[in-house]
């Protein structure tokens, strides 16, 4: 590949006119503007543990009342991106979210499209477009763009959810931006989707709703998951995708979410792609190779694997299965035509 010319080669003089006047030459930062091959990212291979996370957010819990905090979040920063930027990757954003009991986060709606999976407690709800969601560990409850959603917890412990959300996005094209709104009442009640490929049909009609399912309850998805690892070959993964039922797309616009069961002792290589991928741990203990980098994740930990690395994920026990939820950017690679798999 041709080497270009550099700004040092420029006379300053020549340099400070063009800046005076904004302008700027090209070719000194084209390589860098369009590496060759393959793209570059700040994306680091980065895991965040559930024992480092949950001690810090309780004290989280004793030092800022909700008041305070709105949504009382510890972020999962991705150090290679700078841990101000808030980013997990360049378009997802995953925050630890507390909610202790008696507590409400107010009601509110934006751009960025939510979704989260519950890690810890019973009896908290979230209210989202009227529906109103239990939240049960394991339970992927989705907040999609502009719906009104509040968190409310009557239950005896702490309620502690990881957030995902395409808020880096919305903030790199201009449009990250929200509205407060008055305490919901709950008036729309859940279409129960009760299994693949069966639709309810109320009043002659099937629903409408732009999104009709808002929550998937762990215990559905692990009992699908535990029946397709009995129909499928012993070498095949075990993944099911979260999608909306009505129209077979990704549950979300920019984020696709699924879930991978590995049997006991199951290892698996997942195919290499574009975009950036977030795992987090429902149950079970595995080791993941992502790239060079060998991580132990154990339950509710969280890791994030940068688009184009290679990702082997291997179940630690040979007894029990292991349950991954992952998160990733491919539907807005595949929106804009530049999903890669290879
Ligand atoms: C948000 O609306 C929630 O509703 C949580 O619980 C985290 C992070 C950035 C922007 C909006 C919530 C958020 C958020």
């Amino acid at each position: 590949m041709k080497s270009l010319g550099t700004l040092d080669e420029l006379p300053a003089e020549y340099l400070e006119s063009l800046r005076a006047r904004n302008l700027v030459p090209l070719w000194p930062s084209l390589r860098a503007l369009l590496p060759p091959d393959q793209p570059r990212t700040a994306t680091q291979v980065c895991r965040w543990a559930w024992s480092d996370i949950r001690p810090l957010l309780m004290r989280a819990g004793d030092l800022t009342p909700m008041e305070k905090a709105e949504r009382r979040v510890l972020v999962l920063a991705n150090p290679g991106r700078g841990l101000e930027a808030l980013q997990a990757s360049a378009c997802i954003y995953l925050g630890m979210q507390l909610v202790l009991p008696g507590e409400n986060a107010p009601n509110h709606k934006h751009t960025p499209n939510a979704a989260r999976f519950v890690v810890e407690g019973t009896g908290g709800v979230t209210i989202v477009g009227g529906e109103s969601c239990p939240m049960e560990p394991g339970d992927l409850v989705l907040t999609p763009t502009w719906l009104w959603h509040e968190h409310r917890h009557k239950g005896p412990g702490p309620m502690i959810w990881l957030d995902v959300l395409d808020v880096p996005l919305m903030v790199a094209i201009d449009c990250s931006y929200h509205i407060d709104g008055k305490t919901q009442k709950p008036s729309r009640p859940a279409w129960t989707y009760a299994s693949g490929g069966l639709a309810p049909v109320r009043d002659g009609v099937r629903s409408t709703a732009e999104y009709p399912l808002l929550r998937y309850p762990w215990a559905r998805t692990r009992a699908a998951l535990g029946a397709l690892a009995t129909s499928l070959p012993s070498r095949e993964p075990v993944l099911l995708a979260y999608i909306n039922p009505e129209t077979g797309a990704d549950c979300l616009n920019t984020i696709s979410f699924s879930v991978l069961m590995l049997r006991p002792g199951e290892e698996t290589m997942l195919p290499r792609m574009s975009a950036a991928r977030m795992l987090h741990m429902v149950e079970g203990d595995v080791q993941a190779l992502i790239d060079d980098t060998t991580l132990d994740l154990t339950q509710s930990d969280t890791a994030c694997a940068p688009g184009w690395t290679t990702l082997k994920l291997q179940n630690r026990s040979s007894k029990v299965p292991a349950f991954i939820a992952m998160a990733d950017e491919s539907p807005v690679h595949r929106k804009l035509g530049i999903f890669e798999q290879r």
